[in-house]
């Protein structure tokens, strides 16, 4: 199969071109002048499909980094399942996620990671890569982390918060980071201080504060830059990389800042929930159906932040300096009724999550429209980072010769109203960004050379997606 998409504007990261894209099976062939003959040979009249790209943007797919595809989590399971999360991320013009392999307290991580694939073999309708969580570090797990870097896992995440379930302590941390810096792999950290938020919460609902507003106010940012701190201190002690993931407070973004300054391997990731949706919007938050429990449709962690405190104002301003490196979503799906609503007189037993992994495109695009970031900036933070961060630069992340034909056909005058009844095609019964409008569309999406989304259709099938088998990070000596 020769798919030639002719007339486009290609943007990779490094800067903009008009150009024919020449697509040969599952790879980019060539990457041509518009209407280029190869020593004489026709192009256009030797392909399988011709796609006219003129006024479109042709990009690398989306690589969203940080997803939980039907992950166990708050007494019941992330909504999306790998068939339709992956999917739904087609549709929003990302032709990779990596997700994360769940290790609980007491599991063995080898055992996770062959379940994880497992669940996925077969399910996904683009590429999938895995990290791997730990919580207890016990002597298996750190033997599992040379084991999972053979297998293509070269990331693994760690959490501060959420004792009980997923938090290691500052010992276990150490020794995970201990490997790491041993084996070439990434630490990724959530890092929010887990005592600190539970004695808040704790405090909130015996004083009868049980809103779900009141989870954003038990988590707060000072909670959110100690954590930072505390991690980037280990790693700095051990010499492990640290990438931080969803990175809301502009306090955290410092730390990160400071330690970048001072030339250590620290990254940060935030999310398009912290550049578009802030803690004001969910006090206000109130509905005929679910009064003011409505708040809970924008419960994650790390929580939304204060609008006027300036975090979301800060979050752009560093995805521009590259103080913040990349954009995934943390997609964790849950419907309000059934999931949601188990907290609907407790805040505390709201499943934490937002999905997102169908619009993070989007939304990034529009940043390019109201001038928040550049048209390049929006290729590197979505998908050429991701690819270099987590050992698949060259292969993904890129428009180039040789790269696989993951490629996006962007629309700039095109249109996007984000909806559940009107584009969403995520597992869940509400959209965190009802209402918003997009200037600009998907229009074409290319899997490995594949079509699997044209001109709002859907040509995929599950099992399309393959697993990929990472390098390390190439941000990495
Ligand atoms: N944060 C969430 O909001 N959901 C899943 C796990 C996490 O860290
Ligand atoms: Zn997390
Ligand atoms: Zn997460």
């Amino acid at each position: 199969m020769k798919t030639l998409i002719k007339n486009g504007t290609v943007v990779n990261s490094t800067g903009t071109a008009t150009a024919d894209v020449l697509i040969d099976g599952e790879k980019i062939a060539a990457v041509l002048a518009p209407g280029s003959t190869l020593l004489g040979f026709d192009i256009e009249r030797n392909v399988d499909t011709v796609i006219d790209a003129a006024g479109k943007y042709v990009i690398p797919g989306g690589i969203d980094a940080h997803t939980h595809m039907q992950m166990p989590f708050g007494g019941t399971e992330a909504s999306d399942t790998f068939e339709t999360g992956t999917r739904a991320a087609a549709w929003g013009g990302t032709t990779s996620i990596v997700d994360f392999v769940v290790q609980y307290a007491g599991e063995n991580v080898l055992d996770q990671y062959h379940h994880w694939q497992e669940k996925a073999r077969g399910e996904c309708a683009i590429d999938y890569g895995f990290h791997q969580i730990l919580s207890d570090v016990q002597d298996s797990s750190l033997v599992a982390m040379d084991e999972l870097v053979n297998e293509g896992v070269s990331s693994f995440k760690l959490f501060m918060a959420y004792k009980g379930v997923f938090l290691s302590d500052d010992g276990q941390i150490v020794k995970a980071m201990q490997k790491a810096a041993g084996n070439g792999s990434m630490i990724m950290m959530h890092a929010e201080n887990g005592s600190v938020i539970d004695l808040l919460v704790q405090q909130a609902v015996a004083a009868g504060n049980t809103t779900p507003y009141y989870h954003g106010l038990t988590r707060p940012w000072q909670a959110e830059e100690e954590a930072t701190h505390r991690a980037i201190m280990l790693a700095d002690l051990t010499g492990a990389p640290l990438y931080v993931v969803h990175v809301s407070a502009k306090q955290a973004v410092e730390q990160i800042m400071i330690a970048r300054d001072r030339g250590q391997n620290v990254f940060g990731e935030t999310c398009p929930q912290y550049l578009y949706l802030s803690l004001e919007d969910q006090l206000g938050a109130q509905s005929e159906e679910w009064g003011d429990f409505e708040g809970a449709k924008w419960v994650c962690s790390t929580p939304l932040r204060s609008k006027a405190e300036g975090h979301q104002h800060h979050m752009w301003q560093s995805l521009r300096t590259n103080d913040i490196q990349m954009v995934s979503t943390d997609h964790c799906p849950f419907c309000m009724k059934g999931q949601k609503d188990m907290g609907l007189t407790d805040f505390s037993k709201i499943p934490n999550g937002i999905g997102s992994v169908e619009h993070r495109m989007d939304l990034l695009f529009q940043g390019v429209v109201d001038k928040q970031i550049s048209l390049e900036r929006w290729v590197e933070v979505t998908s050429t980072t991701p690819a270099r961060m987590f050992g698949m630069y060259g292969t993904k992340g890129v428009i180039q010769p040789g790269a696989d034909g993951d490629v996006v056909v962007y629309d700039p005058q095109g249109h996007t109203s984000i909806g559940v009844e009107k584009t969403h095609h995520m597992n869940m019964d509400y959209s965190a960004y009802e209402g918003f409008e997009i200037d600009g569309h998907v229009d074409t999406v290319l899997s490995r050379g594949k079509v699997v989304i044209d001109n709002n259709r859907y040509l995929g099938a599950k099992g399309d997606g393959k697993y990929i088998k990472r390098g390390l990070s190439q941000y990495l000596i």
